[in-house]
């Protein structure tokens, strides 16, 4: 070619380039999480949807119904294709009519009445509905907040593709406060993230509103968010100053038109650490007086903030008991600041003390002699297990014995103890294990979703909190699947009764593609990959085999670091004769905080599940198991299948080349060759360790470790681990 064709070439693909759409508009890179809204596939179900919805009419201009309006025409525009107008009144069939009876004389004079008393202040109805001969599509509320929830209920339909045709919808949620906490601190480096950055910029607020924000309230609100701790629980004391507080408040602005309210995490020491007082006690007058003037000022710059969260006396935070105060006391004060502007305390209820000799027992040991003494505005927030996040714990057995104390659920979304990033593991299947499990509190059928409601004892105020981790990835969580867990505990903390199963399908459905070659398959894979995830690390009630440098690789031989509760012997007491925690009357007792019935099943090495045996029992290497292998084989067994249940996840994954986009194809598809990788990693790390007292023999037909233990102890220590958060 010669020169000057050449150039015209160059030209000619440089202007082909710029009139291509800009391929970031278009790209799987996973920013739109489950609010996708790509064209509905089915030809058919796209002309229904079409002949459904012609035109809408969204009377008021508020913030929120302004945001319900937006979403919609978002929504509707990408999914159908074509965007329906706006009109001013009902005029012909295939109206889409949203409101609440204030906002809106079309709704005010369907006479929804008796229903809407049935839903509250955030609940919607949606219905299909005559009026004067023609067929509108309602989506009618008490409140503004409950159409925007509505809006989303809508177009969540409509994106995984359900007939709309004679849809009646009631929808309420199960728990008042539906809440994310994001431990980001203000250096902007997330504890326990693994998604890059934190997402508020506070470099550039107040003055820049990145897009970002009104992005996360929408996917917040979409699954009923409506409250949102921005800080760590290692909460730094600067937060309440004025130049931190001016920053939030743009946050709280943004959320706001979204149901979004902001909590902040406070440190107990404030007082001191920038308030100039020598004293953090909570039963000094002038630090009450402190925390007052910090409460006015903070509603000075929000004034429908929600509150504080408080991580004290735990883990070298500061608390109450510095003054011999207990929890009660600290809890009270910070609610007496806040009550007069209506706002709430989140105190948590994790803590453990090195002193004592099971970490199991302390929370319970610690709050229920205090049940009934926390003030009305203060609520209890418990972590689902009695240890930490870990792959399966009992629950803890702190739901249900709190009779006059409100409680509130705290789950973990960012995978801690999960793989961080690397590994996929649906959370929901953890989640809905612990909503249905049953208390006994107060006889059969107090499952933990039922205490969190309310149902059992008349709580004050009722909630559930999960830890997400969203940063500045662009796929906000890192691993993509990450969101599924994000998204499973909205829609739980909305309505506990959900299945996991069911919020997988519809996540998957929202997020890839409605083609079913594609959901049934990675519907099942996610059913399984918590399962396998806990197999293939602690099983039959193992936990916490995580060296102290991190909470990422196996290290169960680890026992020398600074606190031995943070040490992996602690937890499995291995040795020639046997291994397990005993929990029963012979050891900790801890078995005792349960309800009788349950007690009875979980003290019985018999009758306990296997999936719980080493939480509760200490047994010999050749206890027979309920399969019928001894411990030491079904230890073997277990372990294996964890890395079997990985290598069917990657076969059915692969095998998806194709059906979805390319992008997202090959993200998971290299982060399912680590998952494996490390999967057999921990599995032969832990039968190498566990053999060493067992002495038995490797059952025949399983993949035996290919090193000795040496190799996986020298691993460890060389091995680079992705995680900057230490302990
Ligand atoms: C543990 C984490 C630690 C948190 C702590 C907490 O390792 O980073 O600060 O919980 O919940 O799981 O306070």
């Amino acid at each position: 070619m010669n020169a000057p064709v050449r150039k015209t070439t160059r030209l000619l693909m440089l202007l082909i380039l710029m009139l291509a759409p800009l391929p970031d508009l278009l790209a799987e890179d996973g920013y739109r999480m489950w609010l996708r809204y790509v064209k509905v596939a089915s030809q058919e179900k796209l002309s229904d949807y079409r002949d459904q919805i012609r035109y809408v009419v969204a009377e008021g201009d508020s913030p929120t119904l302004l945001a319900a309006r937006d979403e919609l025409e978002r929504g509707l525009s990408g999914l159908l294709d074509r965007t329906p107008p706006f009109r001013d009144s009902v005029a012909a069939s295939g109206g889409v009519l949203i409101g609440t009876p204030e906002s809106s004389d079309g709704i005010a004079s369907l006479d929804f009445e008796g229903r809407l008393r049935q839903i509250g202040d955030e609940g919607y109805l949606i219905e299909e509905r005559e009026v004067d001969g023609e067929t509108l599509l309602v989506i009618a509320a008490n409140e503004e907040i409950g159409v925007l929830y509505g809006v989303f209920h809508l177009l969540r339909l409509i994106q995984t593709e359900q007939p709309l045709h004679g849809i009646e919808v009631l929808s309420a949620p199960r728990v008042e406060l539906r809440m994310a906490n994001h431990w980001d601190n203000l250096n902007r480096l997330v504890e326990r993230g693994y998604a890059g950055l934190s997402l508020w910029e506070w470099g550039t607020l107040p003055e820049y509103r990145h897009p970002r924000y009104t992005d996360y309230a929408r996917f917040s609100a979409s699954i009923g968010i409506n409250g949102v701790a921005i800080n760590n629980v290692n909460a730094d004391p600067r937060i309440l100053t004025d130049s931190f507080l001016e920053r939030v408040q743009v946050l709280a602005d943004i959320f706001r038109p979204y149901g979004l309210s902001i909590f902040l995490s406070v440190n107990f020491d404030s007082p001191r650490r920038i308030g100039g007082l020598d004293s953090a006690d909570p039963l000094d007058e002038e630090v009450r007086a402190w925390w007052k003037e910090q409460a006015d000022n903070i509603y000075s710059y929000i004034p429908d903030f929600g509150g504080f969260l408080v991580k004290a006396d735990s883990e070298g935070q500061p608390g109450p008991h510095g003054y011999n105060r207990t929890h009660a006391d600290g809890a009270n004060m910070l609610a007496e600041a806040l009550e007069p502007h209506g706002g709430i305390v989140v105190w948590r209820a994790f803590v453990y003390n090195p002193e004592q000799s099971d970490r199991f027992r302390e929370a319970y040991d610690e709050f229920v002699p205090l049940d009934g003494q926390f003030a009305e505005n203060a609520i209890l927030q418990v972590k689902n297990g009695p240890i930490d996040f870990q792959p399966r714990e009992p629950f803890s057995p702190l739901f249900g014995a709190l009779e006059e104390t409100s409680t509130m659920m705290e789950f973990q979304v960012t995978q801690e103890y999960f793989g961080f990033n690397l590994h996929l593991a649906y959370q929901g299947t953890l989640f809905e294990e612990v909503l249905q499990s049953d208390t006994y509190a107060r006889g059969e059928g107090a499952t933990v979703g039922r205490v969190l409601a309310g149902e059992i004892f008349e709580y004050e105020m009722t909630g559930m909190a999960g830890v997400i981790n969203p940063g500045t990835d662009r796929n906000w969580t890192g691993h993509p699947f990450v969101q599924s867990s994000w998204y499973a505990f909205g829609r739980l903390a909305w309505d506990y009764t959900l299945t996991a199963e069911e919020i997988a399908e519809e996540w998957i459905r929202m997020t890839f593609t409605n083609d079913e070659t594609f959901v049934r398959p990675i519907r099942e894979l996610m059913m399984e990959s918590r399962e396998a995830g806990v197999n293939y690390r602690s099983p039959l009630g193992l936990t916490h085999l995580y060296a102290q440098g991190h909470h990422y690789g196996p290290a169960p031989w680890w026992n020398g670091g600074s606190r031995p509760d943070w040490n992996p012997y602690y937890y499995h007491k291995a040795d020639e004769a046997g291994i397990g925690f005993d929990r029963t009357a012979t050891g900790s007792n801890a078995v005792e905080q349960y309800h009788p019935e349950v007690a009875e099943i979980f003290a019985d090495p018999d009758r306990i599940p296997d999936d719980y045996l080493l939480w509760f029992h200490r047994v010999g290497w050749d206890h027979p198991m309920q399969s019928g292998r001894t411990l030491w084989d079904e230890l073997v067994h277990k372990y294996s299948e964890g890395v079997e249940a990985v290598r069917r996840m990657q076969q059915t994954w692969n095998s998806m080349e194709g059906v979805i986009d390319q992008e997202r194809f090959e993200h998971v598809k290299a982060l399912l060759e680590i998952q494996e990788r490390d999967a057999v990693r921990w599995r032969d790390t832990c039968l190498a360790y566990f053999q060493s007292f067992s002495g038995m023999p490797y059952p025949e037909g399983y993949e035996e470790p290919e090193h000795d233990l040496e190799h996986y102890m020298m691993l460890w220590r060389t091995t680079y681990v992705p995680d900057p958060w230490y302990n």
